[in-house]
């Protein structure tokens, strides 16, 4: 029996978010939820988050795309969300902590399209011949469920814990690189927290991208020219203190930097 109204579910997160409080995971009480279940009270979510906070779309990001993240989750499979322009935070600030209820940090790459992306069998080739040029970055994430635990399905309806995006400030070509051996140091306060390397996102973030963009196809949604993906966390995600710094260098690729108080 459904206990609890699509419109309700929504609300609830939009406040929790707001509010800057937790609230239970839902999808065990509401009958029938499937995953295009969860990407439609996703969708109503982000329209009404667009409605209220006056703001638009600037892109997507992919969650749970790395084997870390799954097991650190519990899941098997990505999802994805979507990012807005008032998610964006710049790399040269300190960030304050006061809108997040449990913010996690995870590095990232970022690509930004030349093109749209049409069609319902996109490869990975087409993914990177679309791009314009790729970012190192880091998500913010922030579960507005308790305790940040949740089923594949309630963090779908959550945007899948999307928060705040910070994109570094070197634009590269992702022609001629082979990502899938691009490493990465992820650091906290200065003492490496993790390495890896590019591959640990689906075997390639371009992999990752395509699989969404399929995904979103079957929506009637596509990534637009001048929209930013994140391929997905490569490395386990950080809890976030106040007064933390954060760097993740990637090889060839730079540096991102993040500061909170
Ligand atoms: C879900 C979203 C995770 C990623 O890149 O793996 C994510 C979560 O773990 O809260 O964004």
């Amino acid at each position: 029996m459904k206990t609890i109204t699509t419109e309700g579910i929504v609300q609830n997160l939009f406040d929790a978010e707001k509010n800057v409080q937790t609230l239970p995971q839902f999808a065990n009480e509401y009958a029938g939820l499937d995953e295009d279940k969860a990407y439609d009270l996703q969708e109503l979510l982000v329209e009404k988050k667009i409605a209220e906070e006056n703001t638009t779309l600037s892109g997507w990001k992919l969650g749970l795309t790395s084997k870390a993240k799954q097991q650190m989750m519990g899941v098997h499979e990505p999802s994805y969300g979507v990012l807005l322009k008032n998610m964006s935070l710049n790399e040269g600030e300190t960030h304050s902590l006061a809108p997040f209820i449990h913010a996690k940090l995870e590095p990232e790459l970022a690509f930004v399209f030349k093109k749209d992306v049409v069609g319902t069998y996109i490869t990975p080739a087409q993914i990177i011949d679309a791009t314009d040029y790729i970012i190192p970055a880091f998500e913010v994430i922030d579960s507005r469920f308790e305790a940040f635990k949740f089923t594949l399905l309630d963090a779908i309806a959550d945007n899948s814990s999307s928060s705040r995006y910070i994109l570094g400030n070197q634009f590269i070509s992702p022609d001629s690189i082979d990502l899938r051996l691009t490493g990465i140091v992820f650091r906290q306060n200065g003492e490496v927290v993790a390495t890896s390397t590019l591959a640990a996102v689906m075997g390639n973030p371009a992999v990752a991208i395509a699989w969404m963009a399929n995904k979103i196809a079957k929506r009637n949604q596509i990534i637009r020219k001048g929209e930013v993906v994140l391929s997905g966390a490569i490395t386990q995600a950080m809890h976030i203190s106040p007064g933390d710094t954060f760097s993740a260098t990637f090889d060839g690729l730079g540096t991102i930097n993040a500061n909170f108080e």
